[in-house]
């Protein structure tokens, strides 16, 4: 059953700063819009999370043993800049990922690193966060500094997931400053995010350097759930609020008509509106070809039936299997299909959908060259295991090879897929879920931050040896 990647596979694992490091009051770092947030909710607490910032020696060994030769990190902006606007950087900062960076190439370990992962600083989130476009300004600055600093850097990512973060914050509710179908804000972040993006690639690339550059996207396919015309009306329209928008914007330059005639019929259901800058599309425009990769996120597809009644939702956070629903007024529904399995968080299970988001990227948007698969994997709820018990994660690796399956077949078909990094690398903190929905690898208890090896980390490295 074991299949060989191709030579020179980019194999790697997932980890985002505030998942990862802990440590989240040392050091000078300054305060992200989660602190205070997660601290009054009263849930669970990033620190110690998974303990990356005084243990990555001991993860980047992990993932060498077990075949992998890439890792994707975060650096957290507020490490850098503890309030995101400070003209002079925070050295102790600086100095920990010139750490972290140093360990990765001694371990032969590439980092791919992305310059913001859902951490935005408090004081900026406080003033508005991305629907402030002055703190964009904030953002363009910390990615020159970063840009100049961490010349050990040749792999960067400017934003992770942009429409999770948009979605979350003003839609569905679930992320500070749980707002439930804003959708002017939801669609305005969006835009200001993806020119801010632009505006970093344009500026990389005036700098000269020598790496390579792009973004992140998570890409969710839509299905109509039947051949009923307004259903799949309601898929077109929430594939463009979902898709559509962010990859036209950044691989076209542009909305196309298409797009912008679901957008704005979203909008006119929901009052909302749209504001584009002048210039806005002219930056755009020019950094849309100069986007060297594509991080493409992949976990799940939704099926979608027409719905014309209020906006409301409810999130699973918890993994009680069947507590999530979402309905946006005049979109859409969110709808399970029959023989489609789910997570006990409501995710789908549908690898054909990677297949199909693959091929659609390379059909539709020329500008978009190199596709590395930048998340992929399955949150299980997983026990303690034994004192040198590998944990059996069978379902997970049944996931995962399902959709190396679909990577490799569309990478056959042509499509320009150079890697692969698992969600995730270590067991992490879950921004909305906590500590109970594991993606690991490597396990870890989190009392002792003892790592345990599971299964999947075995299958891991046996499809690592078929490049050899
Ligand atoms: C992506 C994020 C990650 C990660 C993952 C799993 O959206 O980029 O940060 O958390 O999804 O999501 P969750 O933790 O909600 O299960």
């Amino acid at each position: 059953r074991v299949k060989s990647l191709p030579q020179g596979f980019i194999w790697g694992g997932a980890t985002a700063a505030y998942q990862v490091e802990g440590s989240t009051k040392v050091a000078g770092k300054g305060k992200t819009m989660w602190d205070d947030y997660l601290k009054a909710q009263g849930r669970f607490s990033p620190d110690p999370a998974s303990d990356f910032y005084n243990r990555y020696p001991e993860d980047l060994a992990l993932s060498k043993k077990y075949g992998l030769n890439s890792i994707r990190v975060s650096i957290a902006w507020t490490r850098i800049f503890p309030n995101g606007t400070e003209q002079e950087p925070n050295q102790e900062g600086v100095a920990y990922y010139h750490r972290l960076f140093k360990e990765c190439l001694d371990q032969g370990i590439e980092p791919y690193v992305s310059l913001h992962h859902f951490d935005s600083p408090q004081t900026l989130f406080e003033d508005g966060d991305w629907l402030n476009r002055k703190n964009s300004d904030y953002f363009v600055a910390y990615a020159e500094f970063c840009f100049k600093e961490f010349t050990e850097v040749k792999n960067w990512f400017t934003i992770n997931e942009l429409i999770s973060l948009a979605y979350s914050q003003y839609i569905q509710g679930n992320f500070p400053p749980n707002h439930h179908f804003d959708v002017t804000s939801g669609i305005q972040a969006q835009h200001n995010e993806l020119v801010a993006h632009a505006r970093v690639v344009n500026l990389y690339k005036k700098l000269g350097l020598p790496g390579r550059i792009g973004l992140i996207h998570v890409i969710q396919p839509i299905y109509p759930i039947d051949d009923a015309p307004e259903n799949i009306h309601a898929a077109k329209l929430q594939d463009a609020f979902m898709n559509k928008f962010l990859l036209d914007g950044t691989f076209l330059g542009y909305y196309s008509d298409d797009t912008m005639e679901s957008i704005n019929e979203i909008l006119r259901l929901n009052d909302a509106h749209l504001e584009i800058e002048d210039g806005d599309l002219d930056i755009l425009a020019e950094a849309a070809p100069q986007n060297d990769f594509f991080g493409m996120n992949y976990y799940q597809n939704q099926f979608i039936k027409a719905y014309k009644g209020e906006s409301t939702n409810s999130f699973n956070g918890t993994g009680d299997k069947g507590t999530s629903s979402f309905k946006f007024k005049g979109v859409g529904e969110a709808v399970k299909k029959e023989g489609v399995p789910t997570t006990d968080w409501d995710w789908n299970i549908y690898p054909e959908g990677l297949y199909d988001s693959l091929k659609r990227v390379a059909a539709d948007y020329p500008n978009c060259k190199t596709i590395y698969i930048t998340e992929n994997g399955l949150g299980l709820k997983e026990d303690q295991p034994a004192e040198n018990e590998i944990l059996a994660d069978d379902k997970r690796i049944d996931y995962i090879d399902q959709h190396i399956e679909a990577i490799l077949r569309a990478r056959d078909e042509g499509v320009d897929v150079q890697g692969y990094f698992v969600w995730s690398l270590q067991d992490q903190f879950s921004w909305a879920n906590g500590y109970n929905k594991r993606y690991g690898l490597f396990f870890i208890d989190f009392a002792t931050q003892k790592r345990y090896i599971k299964k999947s980390a075995l299958w891991f490295k046996e499809l690592a040896d078929t490049m050899k």
